[in-house]
């Protein structure tokens, strides 16, 4: 059959759709419409797409290069995409049209979809904003590329087997993925281990020669990144390492095809799996390899694309290139550009520590102490000898030029602030050589912001005030409303008009029809028909039997104890108390809906997940109860089932101690899917509640402020056990075996922590103003006309909470970055 030629994304028709479809079954996938399987018509689909997408992608290279634009480069070590199929039909205009298409080839487009694995090269909150950052660079037609790690297994797939999580490898491109291109032309070559020697050059200069002991091949692998009307189309470019033929084996002194085999295995692991357990030493030099690995590949790519264009001139470099640092993963590429700056293009310091200065910023992503990572010096030596001479100069004339005269004479202040932290075992302080070498630090949510510049570096922000700002989180709505909700998403189209994805705040518009009946019951009856959805999801992933009629109530996050799941656990432990002591206790059935992998040594978390697994065992199959109470949890917790549970979602349950989650995400897109926040006042729930109005939203526990004095005073958690009979009464089933017959006390760990082990999250001190809030969300939801107005205002207020706003706040004022229009 005759394949006809596109040219512009969305002009596709449908019958052209069709034939394109069919061509690529045939002559791409080797197959007919007879014999075709669903993963055949799914690829088929793609590959018709990707005519559309590769000549945008060609379109958008050409003018940047012609144009020569300045860039950002996003590197992170996680990009948790998810899926792309549904996204890019969406951003190229082309959804509908596939749909009716498909429809007539006796395909449903929803089902198609399903057929695509899971891009999951990332643990949460971070990736998942990287992905939505490079949605957003591409939609407002920034040039940028986002650089990362091509794991072979991104997250691992959660199993639950009796009520425990059990991790399987992700084998996301075991059958191939056709959104990715493999570029061998850009393949890199990277350094490492070996020796740096001292050298004297004929001009009598000292030069440093490292002498690697072995060298990794970086394969770029591209992911088409579609703005929305896709006019720009972007890349993800993702690093894959392999054995290099190229192997020094004078240095590395190896014995024969045996041991090149292992080294070929060592090789590719680097690029194997997604965080790989740091516990282990091998462990630990493996994720600074990893790190070293991507960011030196990126740089060489970033160096190649901007001497092609300006040659060893390098006075233009920082005009050209702006590099993010995602959280401290990518912090090595600061002494990575210093080295080529140096020993390669043999700049001197001075004008090469300028230029990394204007290139570099930092975004921090938590306060969490174990997330600003610290490397052992002597490891950190073994594998990059010539990057710690670099640090080590960097830090001597840092604290030299900087801190003495600030600070003279003080010695505290100067072991604060160094990049070495002295001890029994010396180590590198990747936050602090971020700060030091970026012109900009962000947090990501204005109290977040605030907290690190005033607790974690208050001396970096009097050395430089101006270089500590903020850029409150957001989210693309093009996947987080667009696609996951399409009912809601016309509905918002029908009132406000076509251009909300691009324009967010337009939502707004609905405001005025918040009191409106009518109007409240289409958005009500949607949040329904997505409710009775998730029903049968829920039915087929865990067997449990919901009720639409229930509130929804979701807690979807990665398994933190600063997260505190425990204490929506033992709040659903206190509620079932309530009711088997008195069955006509006055509530509103509610469903309790978890979704959560924690990280496989953090043994508290897959406690506490047991024990939510073993509550809703006991729980469900209650007749006492009547139904008012059920539990939940989701297997396997990812992007494609977050599209599936936010549009259902009632009550957005956001309670993490204040002062420790850095934003969240998931609360604006929960918020914009029409859910009451039960929120602390911690990262963006502030700007949420702020946006929304508190009174729409269920807000309680200690303040930033209260939790600080609660900790300076001594906080002893036996008092709120003492004091509050539920409290106890709830811990102390933890040591019987009313939720594991016959096993006693399999629950008790978590009561230990919250007691013995201190309760670090202040969850018992929350516990009643919890409580409290609970039951606030328990009555408003019976009151349906105000809830119905909450939901309506918390969604259309959501505005601000795009993550094209985010973007335009970063390219304004840390990147100084234009658009760039693409014909
Ligand atoms: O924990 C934060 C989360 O609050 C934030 O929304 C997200 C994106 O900024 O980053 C998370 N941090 C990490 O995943 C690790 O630093």
């Amino acid at each position: 059959m005759a394949k006809k030629k596109v040219e512009q994304p969305g002009s596709l028709d449908k019958d052209q759709l069709k034939q394109n479809i069919i061509h690529h079954l045939r002559s791409t996938l080797g197959t007919s419409e007879e014999k075709a399987s669903r993963q055949s018509w799914w690829k088929a689909t793609c590959a018709a797409v990707n005519e559309q997408v590769y000549e945008r992608l060609t379109q958008t290279q050409q003018t940047h290069l012609k144009q020569d634009t300045r860039a950002v480069h996003y590197l992170s070590a996680e990009f948790l995409m998810g899926r792309l199929t549904a996204n890019n039909l969406h951003n190229l205009g082309l959804y509908e049209t596939s749909g009716a298409a498909l429809k007539e080839l006796g395909i449903d487009i929803a089902d198609l979809c399903e057929e695509e694995p899971d891009m999951a090269l990332g643990n949460g909150g971070l990736g998942r904003l990287a992905a939505c950052f490079i949605d957003s660079l591409a939609t407002l037609n920034l040039p940028a590329i986002g650089y990362g790690l091509h794991y072979e297994h991104g997250l691992f797939r959660q199993e639950i087997r009796d009520g425990r999580q059990i991790e399987r490898p992700d084998s996301w491109r075991e059958y191939g993925n056709p959104w990715e291109i493999c570029r061998p032309e850009s393949i890199q070559e990277i350094p490492l281990y070996g020796y740096v020697e001292t050298v004297f050059g004929e001009d009598g200069k000292m030069k440093k020669v490292w002498h690697a002991g072995q060298k990794i091949k970086g394969v770029p692998w591209d992911i088409p990144v579609v703005g929305y009307e896709g006019k720009t189309v972007n890349i993800l470019r993702l690093w894959e390492s392999r054995a290099s033929e190229f192997f020094d084996w004078d240095v590395f002194n190896a014995g024969g095809y045996i041991d090149s085999q292992a080294e070929k295995a060592q090789a590719e692991t680097i690029s194997k799996v997604l965080y790989p357990n740091d516990e282990s030493e091998a462990g630990k030099i493996l994720r600074l390899v990893q790190q070293y690995f991507f960011c030196a590949c990126s740089l060489k790519d970033i160096m190649r694309r901007y001497k092609r264009a300006h040659g060893s001139d390098f006075s233009k470099f920082a005009e050209q290139i702006a590099i993010q640092l995602n959280d401290t993963h990518p912090t090595i590429a600061i002494p990575e550009l210093m080295r080529i700056l140096v020993d390669e293009e043999e700049l001197d310091w001075d004008a090469a520590w300028a230029i990394c200065y204007k290139v570099f910023s930092y975004t921090n992503h938590t306060l969490l102490p174990e997330a600003l990572e610290k490397w052992a010096l002597y490891l950190f030596e073994r594998v990059l000898p010539r990057h710690l001479e670099i640090i080590y100069e960097i830090n001597r004339r840092f604290l030299e030029d900087l801190v003495e005269p600030k600070w003279p004479g003080d010695d505290a202040v100067k072991a604060k602030l160094s990049i070495i932290e002295e001890g029994d075992v010396r180590k590198v302080r990747m936050g602090n050589l971020c700060v030091i070498g970026s012109h900009k630090v962000n947090g990501v949510a204005e109290i977040h912001s605030k907290l690190v510049k005033e607790d974690l570096f208050p001396e970096f922000a009097a050395l430089w005030p101006e270089k500590m700002c903020n850029v409150t989180n957001g989210v693309t709505p093009r996947r987080w409303l667009l696609s996951c909700n399409p009912e809601l998403a016309k509905l918002y189209t029908d009132t406000v008009g076509a251009e909300w994805p691009l324009k967010l705040d337009l939502m707004r518009g609905a405001l005025k029809h918040a009191d409106d009946a009518a109007f409240q019951k289409q958005f009500m009856d949607i949040k329904r028909a997505n409710k009775e959805k998730l029903v049968k999801v829920i039915k087929a992933e865990t067997g449990i039997d919901v009720s639409a009629e229930a509130i929804f109530d979701i807690q979807i996050k990665r398994l933190h104890e600063y997260k505190r799941q425990q204490l929506n656990l033992i709040h659903i432990m206190a509620l079932y108390r309530r009711l088997l002591a008195n069955p006509d206790y006055d509530m509103h059935p509610r469903v309790f809906i978890f979704g959560s992998k924690a990280a496989p040594g953090y043994k508290l978390a897959k406690d506490i997940i047991y024990a939510i697994n073993k509550v809703a065992e006991r729980v469900n199959n209650d007749e006492r109860i009547k139904g008012k109470l059920k539990v939940v949890f989701m297997p396997n917790y990812r992007v494609s089932l977050a599209e599936k549970l936010i549009p259902a979602a009632d009550v957005s349950q956001q309670i993490s101690t204040a002062g420790y989650e850095a934003s969240g995400t998931g609360n604006m897109k929960l918020a914009m899917n029409g859910a009451i926040t039960l929120g602390t006042l911690d990262g963006a729930n502030i700007e949420i509640a702020e946006e929304a109005g508190a009174e729409y939203n269920a807000i309680f526990g200690l303040t930033v402020d209260e939790v600080k004095a609660v900790k300076a005073k001594g906080y002893n958690p036996w008092d709120y056990y003492y004091a509050n009979p539920e409290i106890k009464a709830v811990l102390d089933w933890m040591d019987t075996d009313f939720f594991t017959p016959g096993r006693p006390g399999e629950l008790s760990s978590i009561k230990r922590a919250l007691l013995d082990g201190g309760d670090t999250y202040l969850a018992l001190a929350d516990f009643e103003s919890y409580s409290e809030a609970q039951k606030k969300v328990d009555a408003l939801y019976r009151d349906k006309q105000a809830w119905a107005k909450a939901v309506i205002v918390n969604s259309a207020t959501m505005g601000k909470f795009n993550s094209d706003r985010s973007i335009q706040d970063y390219a304004d004022y840390i990147w100084y970055l234009k658009p760039c229009s693409v014909a």
